[in-house]
């Protein structure tokens, strides 16, 4: 309304000193408060979620109680900087593609050449579904419970008969390494590093076992989303959620930040290599040039970081502030996020 009442104002001011003067100020003062709108919805996007300023300082990274790519555990300095207080929600990811009209890689045609062998009608667009199996399985084998499904992406999280209304809160899923990157960039963010990332998430609480301190469920409550009951057939929901949950549903750490563990993975910007910590630098670390997965060594990978909904005691036991998921990065899955990182002043 009140721009509308200054336009008004000015034209009665003006009103006398000649048709022309008058509208020549009318059409200046309008274009100058649609900037002036135009710069607020703006900043308002580019601010995206509140970010939360991580003080600088050195921690224990990584972790003798998971898998050996958490070892050795080493001293690490990190830089002060701004974290996202949240993941990035559905609804903070729909703004940047009304904004900018981008296409995530799991809403494009998957490519021939990157995908040799691969008979062409199986490339579809689509993404990676969990799709529990009726029965007990063995753990050994994950493609009992993960299934590319065409026509799945971050608006239809588990395929195209499913859609976001009503999730406008939950974290965006199923984007891409790539995709992570092209929103904090429009957003005028970056990911975190990996070291940030752990040392973000650890909230000052160094070498404890989860990022909530000592004990995994203190005075009985659930401090994160992930899975109870047998993985991958049965989720007893004791946290109240069998997928993902609305971003800040469970209580922030120690810097105020929410859902570092459980929820969804997040995306971090360094590649995956298995033995990176005996070789990292101490200070600042950016992680390797490339990335080499002993496991699978044609592929290269990122890491995501902070476990999910689908993390299981019985099975990976992710959401622990030191473990490592190590995913190509033109990959989307339906328990994969991210969020962003900043440089800027402190506070
Ligand atoms: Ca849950
Ligand atoms: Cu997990």
């Amino acid at each position: 309304m009140k721009p509308a009442t200054r336009s008004f104002l000015v034209i009665v001011v003006l009103f006398g000193s000649g048709l022309t003067l008058a509208t020549f100020a009318v059409y200046r003062e309008a274009q100058r408060i649609k900037r002036q709108q135009q710069a607020s919805r703006a900043s308002r996007s580019e601010l995206g979620g509140e970010m939360v300023w991580v003080p600088g300082g050195k921690f224990t990274m990584g972790g003798a109680d998971g898998q050996p790519d958490e070892l050795p555990v080493h001293d690490v300095k990190v830089r002060g900087f701004w974290m996202d207080r949240t993941e990035v929600t559905n609804g903070q990811f729909a703004r940047f593609v009304e904004a900018t009209g981008y296409v995530t890689t799991a809403e494009k045609k998957p490519d021939a050449k990157d995908f040799p062998g691969v008979p062409e009608e199986k490339l579809v667009p689509g993404s990676v579904c969990f799709v529990p199996p009726p029965n007990v399985v063995s753990l050994n084998d994950h493609m009992q419970w993960w299934q590319y499904v065409a026509g799945a992406n971050w608006r239809h999280p588990t395929g195209p008969d499913s859609d976001i209304k009503g999730m406008e809160q939950h974290p965006v899923v199923h984007v891409s390494w790539f995709d992570a990157v092209a929103y904090a960039k429009w957003a005028g963010k970056r990911l975190p590093t990996e070291a940030e990332w752990e040392y973000a998430s650890r909230g000052g609480l160094d070498r404890a076992p989860f990022i909530w301190g000592a004990e995994k469920n203190p005075k009985g409550a659930w401090m994160t989303n992930i899975w109870q009951g047998q993985f991958p057939n049965e989720n007893t929901k004791q946290d109240g959620y069998v997928f993902s949950a609305p971003v800040s549903s469970f209580p922030p750490n120690g810097y105020g930040l929410f859902d570092m563990a459980g929820n969804v993975w997040e995306w971090v910007s360094d590649w995956y290599t298995a033995d990176y910590y005996a070789v990292s630098p101490r200070d600042n670390p950016q992680g390797p040039e490339k990335s080499f997965d002993p496991a699978e060594p044609g592929v290269e990978k990122r890491v995501g970081r902070g476990g999910s909904f689908l993390c299981s005691d019985m099975y990976c036991r992710g959401y622990r502030p030191s473990a490592r998921q190590k995913t190509s990065p033109d990959t989307g899955l339906q328990h994969t996020g991210f969020r962003c990182a900043k440089d800027a002043p402190a506070p």
